[in-house]
């Protein structure tokens, strides 16, 4: 047995064993009943580490904003950290003193690492914020649509409905029909932003289906429940969600069962969003058939659905996908119209949940312990923030203005870029049309463990360590975890922490961004600070020897009774929610007042930009489902195993129906490619009959790999979705919003080279 140390991450904890500076093993935790198979990824030692500061040979020889079209292309020349950090600072004070704070941007969105000591992006805005600020983000490409609408109809912030929703002790005892739209995958819950603790969703889904809880899912795929229960599935074209909430709420209309007392006591606006879904306002009925020509569900097992949920304790969930997609903030919003007219909301079991299915967190009944992380000053007050997925258009369109959230702004011309723990090229949308954009700022600064599309395309790459290599802390719903260094960090790869420390040097800040402490001490007051507001909790040398820290009001499955919205429907005088009327708003003055075509006041079915039966879909037959991958967090470790063992043909998996397949002349393992107006990709099929016959399924995080014509060899989707905001409400991304047609592919089939190290070359002197 080697050294045992303890790490926690967005996927679990674990322990880790070692030996002679390698890790042998990755164990699941001791509390862990189902560990997540993406942390054996630490098994593995990587030809695609960054080992040296490196700089692109252009940008080096040349200067800022010389060949930019070169990124990615032409080779780096390795340097010393001395002088990658000078060219870092004295490049951030010429952008500064030439064209201000504002030509900065350093949003840097991403799942960068678990730890609050070491979290990249975070220690980034705390830097920047002291040397003078950075256009900066609102949002996640997560859930910026449900985090834009939710306050506006229940009053509070979207993650406050989600810390104060049902927990799965309720579910389970009360919950007769659990009707989820975006589906309950369980590779899904095996990850939380910001640390998973231990993984229990599974056990309460098969618990909960014991009790007698009938799980249904409403979506494309059979799997996305998956826990080896008996589920039920209605299949339904992707995007038209909206279209069965109305006419599920017609038909309780039409046979007199919408809860009045409910909607008269508890709801603002019923009535004129009522006569939106009967057509008096706009001539269009949202029946049963109407709603069926738009879904492709029968109209005879909507009724029955409507009437099912209005019988039964019955619980409308929504994932985070159905968001995801042109209008998404509707589906929000159309969710919840319909519990209110089934008049189920506050009572234990039924009513409205959000997003069960998309992380492993939710439902453990509590909201987050806060565990303290290196303070981050705020944000200077006139900073520039855009919608974080607007980021293509802010790079593209200097000047141009914007609509976002009842406000206007104006995109400033970004000539610096600063990113720290994620993968835009991963990431967004349309990446073909991200790679041209990409290349207008005149500096492109990264820091990065690896190789990755992103870190190939940046001026600078300072290379960074990854958790083993490093100590830290980090939360969970139900524990405190210790993440120790298991083994050293190859080449000259420093902290984030270290290397932001040495560019504060050059802004003479090294003193006030350190504190004078360094990172392990950081670790320390951390832990200190948390258990000063929890004084049970041990002395930190105890917690370090345990490696972890159970919270003690927490049941071994980590959840309290909890039921959404109960004080407000046991006492709405004295409860009222945060919305100017206090109730639920199914009409909302507030959005009214922003005339926003694309988000109306009341909840509404509105065209997609291209939907199965609808907009493009002549051309393009198939609806593309870019979900999350199972056995990888996004594209994070798609270069070695679990991830490299789960590719087809070299490259990622595509599931297609047998009968589309057959259609087009596919058998397994073949490498197909799919295309649309916007890109094109090759991906290794895999016939499947869980998926419905005009849906393919491609997971994101493939290492974005375009040969000379921009057709990605490795699989990447977002080659194909399109960049465009949900609404002018949120302005979120609307990857799940996406037309495809697939054939097989023909020719020589090229080589992926995304996994190959980028090219070194020596100074030229
Ligand atoms: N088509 C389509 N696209 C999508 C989605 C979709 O459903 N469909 N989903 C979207 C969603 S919900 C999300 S959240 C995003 C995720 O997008 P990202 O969060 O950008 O994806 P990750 O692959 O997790 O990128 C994290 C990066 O941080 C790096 N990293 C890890 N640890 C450290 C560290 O300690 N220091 C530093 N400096 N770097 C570190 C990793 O190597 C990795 O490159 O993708 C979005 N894109
Ligand atoms: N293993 C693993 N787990 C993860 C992640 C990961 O990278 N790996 N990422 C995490 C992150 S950052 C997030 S934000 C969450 C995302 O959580 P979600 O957004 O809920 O997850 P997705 O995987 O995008 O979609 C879930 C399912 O929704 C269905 N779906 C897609 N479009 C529609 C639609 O229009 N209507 C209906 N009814 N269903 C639809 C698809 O069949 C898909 O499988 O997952 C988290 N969990
Ligand atoms: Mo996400």
């Amino acid at each position: 047995m080697g050294k045992i140390t303890s790490l926690g991450t967005h996927f679990g904890p674990y322990l880790i064993e070692s030996e002679n500076n390698e890790v042998v093993a990755v164990h699941g935790h001791e509390l862990d009943p189902n560990p997540s198979q993406i942390g054996q990824a630490y098994l593995h030692r990587s030809e695609l580490r960054v080992l040296k500061p490196s700089v692109r040979r252009s940008w080096l020889e040349q200067g800022p904003g010389e060949r930019t079209d070169q990124r990615g292309k032409e080779p780096f020349v390795e340097v010393t950290w001395d002088e990658a950090v000078n060219l870092a600072s004295g490049e951030l004070k010429r952008i500064y003193g030439s064209f201000g704070p504002d030509a900065l941007f350093a949003g840097s969105y991403g799942w960068g690492s678990s730890g609050r000591v070491h979290a990249p992006s975070a220690l980034l805005f705390r830097l920047l914020r002291m040397c003078g600020g950075y256009t900066d983000v609102w949002g996640t490409y997560s859930s910026s649509a449900a985090e834009a609408i939710v306050p506006y109809f229940l009053g509070m912030r979207y993650h406050s409905a989600i810390g104060r929703g049902t927990s799965w002790s309720v579910i389970e005892k009360h919950t007769d029909l659990f009707v989820s739209f975006g589906g309950l995958r369980r590779s899904n819950t095996e990850v939380t932003y910001g640390g998973q603790g231990t993984h229990h969703t599974e056990d309460w889904m098969k618990s909960a289906a014991q009790n007698g809880t009938e799980f249904l899912n409403i979506g494309p795929l059979r799997d996305d429940i998956d826990v080896g229960i008996q589920s039920r599935w209605q299949p339904i074209k992707p995007g038209t969600d909206v279209a069965l909430m109305l006419a599920c709420i017609y038909v309780l209309i039409t046979n007199e069962s919408v809860d009045q007392e409910f909607v008269e006591k508890y709801v603002h606006g019923w009535d004129r969003f009522s006569r939106y879904v009967t057509g008096e306002s706009d001539g269009v009925p949202k029946s049963a058939s109407w709603a069926s020509s738009i879904t492709g569900i029968d109209a005879l097992v909507i009724e029955n659905l409507a009437i099912e949920m209005s019988r039964r304790r019955t619980l409308i969930n929504l994932g985070l996908s159905v968001q995801r997609a042109d209008h998404g903030e509707q589906s929000y919003w159309a969710a919840t119209a319909l519990a209110c007219a089934l008049g189920q909301i506050g009572r234990p079991g039924g009513g409205i949940a959000f997003p069960f299915g998309a992380q492993g967190n939710v439902g453990a009944g509590q909201v987050r312990k806060r565990v303290p992380g290196i303070p981050i000053p705020p944000r200077p007050s006139n900073s520039p923030v855009i919608s974080v997925s607007r980021f293509r258009e802010l790079i593209d369109q200097p000047g141009e203005t914007f609509n976002c959230n009842g406000e206007t702004g104006e995109f400033p011309d970004i000539k610096m870029v600063w990113w720290a723990g994620g993968n835009p090229f991963h990431h967004h949308q349309n990446l073909s049309q991200l790679a041209s954009a990409w290349q207008r700022p005149q500096t492109i600064i990264v820091q990065e463990p690896f190789w990755t599309p992103t870190a190939r395309r940046a001026d600078i790459v300072f290379p960074t360590t990854i958790p083993i290599e490093r100590n830290d802390i980090g939360g969970a719903e139900n524990l405190l975890i210790s993440h120790a260094r298991a083994v050293d960090p190859p080449g000259e790869a420093l902290d984030d922490y270290e290397i932001l420390a040495k560019v504060a040097e050059r802004f003479d800040l090294r003193e006030k961004f350190t504190e004078g402490r360094t990172a392990d001490e950081w670790v320390k007051v951390l832990y200190d600070l948390f258990r000063v507001e929890n004084d049970w909790a041990p002395k930190f040398e105890d917690f370090l020897e345990a490696g972890y820290l159970r919270y003690p009001e927490m049941s071994d499955m980590g959840v309290n009774e909890q039921v959404f919205l109960e004080e407000f429907r046991s006492d709405p005088r004295n409860n009222p929610l945060g919305t100017p009327s206090g109730k639920i708003e199914l009409w909302s003055e507030q959005i009214a007042a922003f005339e926003y075509e694309d988000c109306p006041p009341h909840p509404v079915w509105l065209e997609p930009y291209e939907r199965l039966g609808g907009a493009g879909s002549d051309r393009w037959p198939l609806h593309l489902i870019s979900n999350q991958p199972s056995v990888r967090l996004h594209s994070q470790y798609d270069h070695t195993q679990p991830s490299s063992g789960s590719k087809v043909a070299g490259r990622e998996p595509v599931r297609i129906h047998p009968d589309a397949a057959e259609a087009r002349g596919i058998v397994d393992g073949d490498v197909v490619r799919l295309f649309n107006d916007r890109g094109s990709c090759l991906a290794g099929a895999v016939l499947d009959n869980a998926l419905m016959h005009e849906v393919v399924q491609l997971s994101t995080g493939a290492w974005y790999d375009p040969d000379s014509n921009g057709m990605c060899r490795a699989g990447n989707p977002n080659v194909l979705t399109f960049d465009k905001g949900t609404s002018q409400l949120a302005q979120g991304p609307s990857s799940h919003t996406c037309l495809v047609e697939v054939e097989r592919f023909e020719g020589v089939i090229p080589r992926v080279e995304a996994y190959d190290p980028p090219e070194f070359v020596t100074r030229q002197q």
